[in-house]
């Protein structure tokens, strides 16, 4: 071998070889782990990845998934070309188009519903991708339909609104400072990566963990506590804990005086969750209990890491975040430093330590002229709190017309498996008028569509993201668009010459209009094209403590809240109280016993797992192969005794609603009487087990983590 062949063999970076490192950034788990990437290209095309050890988030790290982008991009199933359907929905018949014929054909049928019958009529949406939601909420909102929403009808906003509806304003564990981290659901160690090292860095510093957890977690791992909880019963453990620091004197007087409201009402209904009736609502030992709330309370500052999703993913799911919650102010521990302390949101939904005037720029409060948004009239609370449509009504709306009918629909990433009663979802998609979908993959959502444009992925593609160290990037293409694909912001810019001509910040183009949110923030684009791996923002914010001393609480009272004036008026309404009133979830032992008894196991749907992200990388045979036989169902061994059940068997999942085969996965992590099954498969869909209505009434979140289901062998 000759030593340029050598080089070459090495993937070694230069003349010789031709190879050059572009900076770029990972985005396959959107959007809070946004890793930074070094792609060595050569010719135009992508010859290996690293991470970029610059990167402050990342340092030079790369999970599984993100080792694996070039099987991503050059995967397969990538759509090459604008696609009109030409067969029956489904059918996957479909003849290539020109992008200006596919823009053309959308902006018509859009503007001919918005003609015929309101704006309204028009729905747009965006799936777990986040960089070009701003873009497509103007869009939305200049158009004039109060229907944009997101997947976060399914993800972080009903956690948003617990901590909205206690304190106003959300605040998130400053992990870096504090002295007791209590981890309620949440597991970086295969979700967040740059967490999972912070954690790590901070235990051997000191600091106490615990966590809570119905999983032995890797995080459960290294908690010096662990409260195995039985799935959807957290509100009670929470309260149970109140319970003790209330009893022991332990909570905060000064702090509960002057900045809240209704802790005499709290007091007195948490007095009936001993740690012994804690126990047995939520398995949980009583002694564990008492353990966990004193350490919490007694350990100088203390901070709640919470999650997206998991403790949201109930029918109870806000009225149980918000009594976990609360410990952060009975301890005194709420906007504080080493606490949960409050930054502003920089951009789509990231801190990044600078204002911005994204809120100005996307225009949401146009929605108050227009018609009520889908699923506002089911979920006034959502409604009140939160500036998008609630859709997981929309399978609804479209099979019953009313309010009324929804006939076009936009969809960016768009998954009919991410609601549950996916089948439902799938069939009421036909009583659209016009559907297109864009994406980077052709999915079976897509194969519904009438129209399919092709997305390209973030190594082909510009934009802006922020992280909460005060760290900015504008990538820059590392190569050029693969085939005929796009970036769905300039798709979106395409659409709004034709669908808002009049709009004149969408007339500046999209680096201007990226120019014009951080014009605060002092960052442009200009700056950030010279330093392609990212920098730091150049004047960092310095908040500081307890900023509710001057001008109060975000909440009606001005006050931390234990009692909710947002709530209030529903006093009555099943799951609506305005105290932290524990109900079990809609299905389980204790709220549907007649279920229970022929369906004796409770089933979680979608607990993470590190090598798979919602549906994107089962198509990518490394990943894949780090969990050989999936789809599988992890089950405790004594559960699999009792069932006679062995490793990597077939079982059937039922719950009335439907059933699924998967295989079986024995392992002492998951709790006995518990089995959890991630979603999304294809071929083994999760979501076919849950039914349409059993969500949330204050978020209107889907119940994925606590129906009830049987097993049995195949
Ligand atoms: N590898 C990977 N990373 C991801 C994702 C992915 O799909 N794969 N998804 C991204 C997204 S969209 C999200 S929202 C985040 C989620 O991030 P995390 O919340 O960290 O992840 P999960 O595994 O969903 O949940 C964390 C833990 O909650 C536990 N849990 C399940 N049910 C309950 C419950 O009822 N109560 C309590 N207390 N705990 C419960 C699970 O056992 C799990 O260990 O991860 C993001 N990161
Ligand atoms: N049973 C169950 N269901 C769940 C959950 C659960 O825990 N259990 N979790 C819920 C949560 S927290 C979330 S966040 C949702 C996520 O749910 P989804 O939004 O369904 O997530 P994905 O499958 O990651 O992405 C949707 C589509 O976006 C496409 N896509 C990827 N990158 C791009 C891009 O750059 N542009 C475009 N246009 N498309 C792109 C993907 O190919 C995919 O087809 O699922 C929810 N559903
Ligand atoms: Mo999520």
């Amino acid at each position: 071998m000759t030593d340029a062949e050598r080089l070459l063999k090495a993937k070694i970076p230069c003349s010789e070889t031709g190879i050059e490192v572009k900076k770029s950034m990972c985005t396959i788990c959107d959007p809070q782990t946004q890793c930074g990437l070094d792609v060595f290209v050569k010719d135009g095309k992508i010859v290996k990845v690293e991470g970029n050890e610059d990167h402050p988030y990342n340092g030079g790290v790369l999970c599984s998934k993100g080792a694996a982008t070039r099987q991503y991009v050059y995967s397969e199933d990538r759509i090459k070309t604008p696609l009109r359907r030409v067969g029956p929905r489904g059918s996957g018949q479909f003849e290539p188009i020109s992008w200006a014929e596919a823009l053309d054909t959308i902006a018509e049928k859009c503007n001919a519903a918005k003609a015929e019958y309101g704006p309204e009529s028009v729905a747009f949406f965006a799936g777990y991708t986040k960089y070009f939601r701003p873009y497509l909420t103007r869009l939305a909102m200049s158009f004039g339909s109060p229907n944009y929403a997101t997947e976060s009808s399914t993800c972080f906003f009903a956690t948003a609104m617990a901590m909205m509806l206690v304190y106003g304003r959300p605040g998130a564990a400053d992990i870096a400072n504090t002295d007791c981290l209590l981890t309620w659901s949440s597991n970086p160690f295969y979700t967040n990566p740059g967490n999972a090292r912070m954690l790590l860095k901070r235990k051997k510093e000191g600091m106490k963990i615990i966590c809570v957890d119905p999983r032995r977690s890797p995080t459960a791992g290294f908690a010096d506590i662990h409260l195995p909880v039985r799935p959807g019963t957290d509100g009670a453990l929470a309260l149970a804990m109140a319970n003790v620091i209330i009893s022991e004197n332990l909570h905060d007087k000064d702090f509960i005086r002057e900045y809240t409201v209704g802790f005499e009402e709290y007091r007195a209904y948490v007095a009936g969750f001993t740690p012994e009736r804690g126990e047995t609502l939520t398995g949980v030992p009583a002694a564990r209990i008492r353990e966990a709330a004193r350490l919490f309370a007694k350990s100088g500052k203390s901070a709640i890491m919470f999650s997206a999703s998991p403790v949201v993913h109930h029918t109870n799911g806000v009225q149980n975040y918000r009594a976990v919650f609360m410990l952060s102010g009975l301890t005194g521990n709420y906007d504080v430093k080493g606490g949960n302390f409050v930054q502003p949101m920089s951009f789509i939904h990231m801190p990044g330590r600078f204002y911005s005037r994204e809120a100005e720029f996307e225009n949401r409060s146009a929605r108050a002229k227009m018609a009520p948004a889908i699923g506002s009239g089911n979920f006034p609370v959502w409604n009140k709190l939160v500036p998008e449509a609630q859709i997981m009504y929309l399978p609804e709306q479209l099979r019953t017309g009313k309010p009324y009918k929804v006939r076009c629909l936009l969809g960016f990433g768009p998954n009919y498996r991410m609601w549950p009663d996916s089948d439902g979802m799938l069939a009421s998609l036909e009583n659209l008028d016009f559907f297109a979908a864009t994406d980077v993959f052709m999915t079976d959502t897509c194969q519904q569509a009438d129209i399919v444009l092709p997305a390209c992925t973030s190594l082909e593609r510009s934009e802006f993201r922020c992280y909460g160290m005060g760290y900015a990037i504008w990538t820059q293409p590392a190569i050029a668009p693969l085939y005929d694909s796009r970036s769905d912001v300039d798709i979106i810019f395409e659409l709004a010459k034709r669908m808002c001509p009049e709009d004149e910040l969408f007339a500046m183009g999209y680096e201007k209009c990226v120019d014009w949110i951080l014009e605060p923030s002092g960052l442009t684009v200009e700056e950030m094209k010279k330093h392609p791996g990212g920098m730091f923002v150049p004047d960092p914010l310095d908040l500081p403590e307890r900023k509710y001393m001057d001008g109060g609480f975000g909440t009606p009272s001005g006050k931390m809240e234990f009692v909710s004036k947002i709530l209030e008026p529903y006093e009555g309404a099943p799951g609506l109280a305005s105290l932290p009133v524990y109900t079990p979830p809609k299905y389980s032992p204790e709220g549907s016993p007649e279920i229970y008894k022929d369906y004796p196991l409770i089933l979680n749907t979608g607990s993470r797992l590190p090598m798979f992200v919602h549906t994107r990388t089962y198509r990518l045979s490394w990943t894949s192969s780090l969990r050989p036989g999936h789809p599988l169902a992890d089950i405790n061994p004594a559960d699999a005794k009792k069932y006679g059940i062995e490793q990597g068997g077939r079982i059937r999942i039922s719950t009335p609603k439907g059933c699924i085969e998967v295989g079986a996965n024995l392992t002492e992590m998951v709790r006995p009487g518990v089995v959890h099954m991630y979603h999304g498969h294809m071929e083994a869909d999760a979501n076919k087990l849950l039914e349409w209505d059993y969500l949330d009434p204050i978020s209107g979140f889907p119940g994925f983590k606590s129906a009830l289901c049987k097993i049995e062998n195949i």
